[in-house]
């Protein structure tokens, strides 16, 4: 299948649906015939990235390693999903540097913080609230908003799989 290869990057809160919404968008995308890899905090953090906390500069180390792999296997012909908070703008900035105009497509998923807090899968705003988890996103570490995202998800109002096929539709809608 013809699908120029391109980063999909979602960003926003932990908590957001990012990876909901980014793991829908692949399966998606796998159904339709295109090579898609993901990378998230599971297969990265984990793994290649895993001398890394979330101190700033750990923070802009991930993502600038992150955004390097990216490019590499959009370069091998994939559709990257990278889906991370990346919640500093030039981070994202610098990540969007790396791919030809169009080749990079910004998915800003919008989830108000409170939003976030009352869902709390894993208990880790209630830790952050509580003091014992410093530099946590929203709470005592920034989230910068994006200005230039291609997409922009309203995920309070809209199902995941709307929200899916917003991202797909921009992704497609420069193809024949
Ligand atoms: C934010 C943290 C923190 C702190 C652990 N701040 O909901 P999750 O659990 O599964 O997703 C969050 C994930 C964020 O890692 P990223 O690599 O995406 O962050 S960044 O792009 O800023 O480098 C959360 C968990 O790790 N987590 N401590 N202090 N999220």
């Amino acid at each position: 299948k013809g699908q120029h290869p391109a980063c999909l990057w979602f960003t926003g809160l932990s908590g957001s649906g990012k990876s909901t919404v980014a793991n829908l968008v692949e399966k998606r995308l796998h159904a339709m015939g295109y090579h898609t890899i993901l990378l998230d905090g599971d297969n990265v953090r984990h793994g290649l990235n895993r001398d890394l906390g979330f101190t700033d500069e750990d923070r802009v180390e991930n993502i600038r390693r992150v955004a390097e792999v990216a490019k590499l296997m959009t370069d091998a012909g994939l559709i990257v999903l990278v889906s991370f908070i990346s919640p500093f703008r030039s981070e994202r900035q610098m990540a969007r540097a790396l791919f030809d105009a169009g080749d990079f497509h910004e998915v800003f998923v919008d989830t108000p913080l409170a939003i976030c807090e009352r869902r709390d899968p894993k208990g880790l705003y209630a830790k952050a609230r509580a003091g014992e988890l410093k530099n946590f996103t929203g709470i005592d570490s920034p989230y910068e908003l994006p200005e230039h995202a291609e997409v922009h998800l309203h995920t309070a109002d809209t199902a995941p799989d709307v929200l899916a096929q917003q991202v797909i539709e921009e992704l497609l809608k420069d193809e024949a």
